[in-house]
């Protein structure tokens, strides 16, 4: 396992690269292999472990698959590639910004300092916070026993015997969450918060009024959080997101590191800096690069550019390139942005309906509370159900008007459950999406509602229109069910699990997954083994199952934008260069049937629209889209089979109705015994 050679014979655990076994900050000085051997005895045989192996595979699978794409390289393709590569690279080179100063700052240890800030006798202990089946954090003074977030607290004791454990309380972090803004919003209003404990900064102006650096808005901000709070942060400052986040890692815990606004210092800063540490480079990619290409650090991106384009889709070989360069997002993104919002929780796996629903129906009200927070209804409604044995199954439907009320959620919620069960769940997830501000306008602008169907339809506006009951009656048959088949996405991925262990949601960069869906177009790997793994390798976080944890995890995802139309332009004047390489995409991209595919990774089989492979919560939403629709003229045709047999059936009360009313004149004696209908026809008569 683990991607790696070496890990054979009697040390096996040297290859078991899980998440428990990657550093975070505060780890450096940990026995890897010691931790290895642990972490590996310990799970080895469990439902996790398994999935790890089925991971591991398909991430082979892959591997194998690319290195035989890149054997296929001829030396006059490899020069051609260089040649794109070198024209993008100074394309790139030429979008380089230096004139922002952006801060990142991530509190430390969070959840763990919030513990021992309300009971200073945990101070200088060892802390998880979270069960024995998964912990959400460790102190400092755990980390250097190996011990980590999303690690299952048994494996956790057995690295550090004397480990205090607390249970997590969400409403304390989000309330000193929320202190922490307060202090941000002084240095930048737009300050753009990607999780609990942490955000980026634009800086820039602050910096220009008050005539200081960077660094001295770092330590002022710090210490105005330590005074507000009693907490401790870290901040990296560095003239764009994707680089101030690798900044803010450097000096953990209670510190900071600037990186200047000088091409020659991210550059040197770049160069030995593995690709891990990027924001959106996560186990996946890593494997791949690593593997394939032999790329460990950010500047072979540059070295290898040649087989990055020759490898990988326009989007993704624009970011490799540009984390080459060390080039990120400099703007700020507009609050509309938002695509989803979700809210998961993970707990024991069970079958218990009751324990499932309740689950549920916490998940709905958090959702709908953060949905109303931000004036939000959406149109889509996702449920995520992660299975006793890890595979994870998204249902999606699409109504007809937007949600957002806790009732509403768990109205459509509880169908899309009940249509699960019986099953064993571990997870439970619910994304909305396609907001009433859905900027990509995409779905409102085409997407046909079930009554657009019955209005444009065989049935006639009129009927529908005019008859309520009509109305209601489509109303509860609103729900578009389709499975999906889930290539990367469920109900978004946590802003934890985001920013740990793939992309901050806005840092400009794809996610680990996105590349891997990359790969997927170029690698005709099945389908749903990706799904699988994109799915767990995205919620390590939920990997072990907290006992009743009940750990509440929220998404805010906001739209990465990704190669401009000008360089998706440029891209086609490359296509039809690369065919020869990207020839099996044909093979791959026969999906199913109702299920769109990516014609040249870019625009969709079914309509034309351009996604790029990067925009894989778009895609997905755009393949939901499709299949909505799909299934809606399928609905509207039984609607409109049914509004017949409907008619019919009214005629025939009616025309029953008549000859009981002609009956009844003709006997009166019956009229004793008028069916209620009659009598209220009976009444409205006399009105
Ligand atoms: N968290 C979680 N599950 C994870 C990772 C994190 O529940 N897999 C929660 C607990 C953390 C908080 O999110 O306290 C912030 O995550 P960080 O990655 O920033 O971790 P910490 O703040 O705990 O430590 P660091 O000092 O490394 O930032
Ligand atoms: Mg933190």
């Amino acid at each position: 396992m683990g991607g790696r050679s070496d890990g054979g014979g009697d040390r096996p655990w040297q290859s078991y690269t899980t998440v428990y076994t990657n550093a975070k900050a505060g780890m450096d000085g940990v026995d890897k292999e010691k931790v290895q051997r642990i972490v590996y005895e310990m799970s080895k045989g469990s439902k996790y472990f398994e999935n790890e192996q089925r991971k591991e595979a398909f991430i082979q699978q892959k591997i194998e698959h690319m290195r035989a794409l890149c054997a296929k390289l001829s030396p006059l393709d490899i020069s051609h590639f260089q040649m794109i590569a070198d024209k993008r690279i100074s394309e790139l080179e030429a979008t380089r910004d230096l004139s922002k100063i952006w801060l990142h700052v991530d509190m430390d240890a969070f959840y763990a300092a919030v513990e021992t800030l309300e009971n200073p006798s945990l101070k200088g202990k060892p802390l998880a916070v979270g069960g024995m089946s998964m912990i959400c954090t460790a102190s400092y003074e755990a980390r250097r026993f190996g011990v980590r977030a999303a690690m299952p607290g048994f494996i956790a004791c057995k690295l550090c015997p004397d480990l205090i454990f607390a249970p997590p309380n969400f409403k304390k972090y989000t309330y000193y969450s929320e202190l922490t803004r307060k202090v941000f919003q002084k240095y930048d209003p737009n300050f753009i918060a990607t999780s609990l404990d942490e955000a980026y900064l634009n800086i820039t102006e602050v910096c220009k009024e008050r005539g200081v650096r960077g660094e001295e808005i770092a330590e002022e901000l710090r210490t105005d959080v330590y005074e507000v709070t009693g907490l401790t942060c870290s901040a990296g400052v560095a003239p764009n997101r994707l680089l101030a986040k690798v900044c803010s890692d450097i000096n953990k815990p209670n510190g900071q590191f600037v990186l200047p606004n000088d091409r020659m210092a991210v550059m040197t800063f770049i160069s030995s800096l593995p690709i891990r540490k990027i924001g959106g480079i996560g186990k996946v990619t890593e494997s791949v690069l690593r593997d394939v290409l032999g790329i460990m650090t950010c500047e072979e991106m540059l070295q290898k550019s040649a087989f990055v384009c020759a490898l990988f889709s326009h989007c993704s070989t624009d970011f490799f390139l540009s984390v080459g360069l060390g080039i990120g997002k400099t703007d700020t993104p507009q609050g509309k942005l938002r695509k989803s919002m979700s809210s998961e929780r993970t707990f024991s796996a069970t079958e218990d309906e009751t324990l499932l629903f309740q689950r549920l129906a916490d998940i709905a009200e958090t959702l709908s509370s953060d949905m109303q927070k931000e004036g939000l209804g959406g149109r889509t409604l996702t449920l995520k159900v992660k299975t006793a044995s890890f595979e994870v199954r998204t249902r999606a439907m699409s109504l007809q008007r937007y949600i957002c009320s806790r009732e509403d959620i768990l109205n459509h919620a509880t169908k899309l459950l009940k249509a699960e069960l019986p099953l064993s769940v571990r997870l439970l997830g619910l994304r909305v999406s396609q907001f009433n501000d859905d900027r990509l306008g995409h779905t409102d602008r085409s997407q046909k509602t079930l009554m657009d169907f019955v209005i444009s339809g065989d049935t006639s506006r009129k009927v529908t229109g005019g008859n309520n009951s009509l109305v209601s009656e489509i109303n509860d048959n609103n729900l578009m069910h389709f499975c999906l088949p889930a290539h990367g996405d469920g109900v978004g991925l946590s802003n934890d699990d985001l920013h740990q262990y793939f992309i901050p949601d806005d840092s400009g960069c794809p996610s680990d997954s996105d590349h891997l869906s990359d790969l997927e177009h170029k690698c005709h790997t099945v389908d749903n083994a990706a799904a699988e793994m994109h799915q767990s390798t995205r919620s390590l976080k939920d990997e072990e199952h907290a006992t009743q944890l009940a750990h509440v995890t929220r998404s805010h995802e906001t739209e990465h934008c990704c190669s401009s139309g000008q360089s998706e332009a440029n891209n086609m004047g490359e296509k039809e260069n690369i065919t020869s390489l990207l020839d099996d995409k044909v093979v791959i991209s026969s999906c199913r049937e109702e299920k769109p595919f990516w014609i040249d990774d870019y625009r969709c089989s079914l309509c034309g629209i351009e996604l790029p492979p990067s925009f894989a919560e778009e895609r997905q939403e755009h393949s939901d889209y499709h299949l909505a629709e799909m299934l809606q003229k399928e609905e509207s045709m039984h609607i409109s089979g049914d509004l017949m047999q409907r008619q019919r059936s009214i005629k025939k009360a009616r025309h029953a109705k008549e000859s009981a009313r002609k009956k009844q004149k003709s006997s009166p004696k019956d009229g004793k015994y008028l069916p209620i209908d009659l009598f209220f026809l009976k009444g409205n008569k006399n009105l």
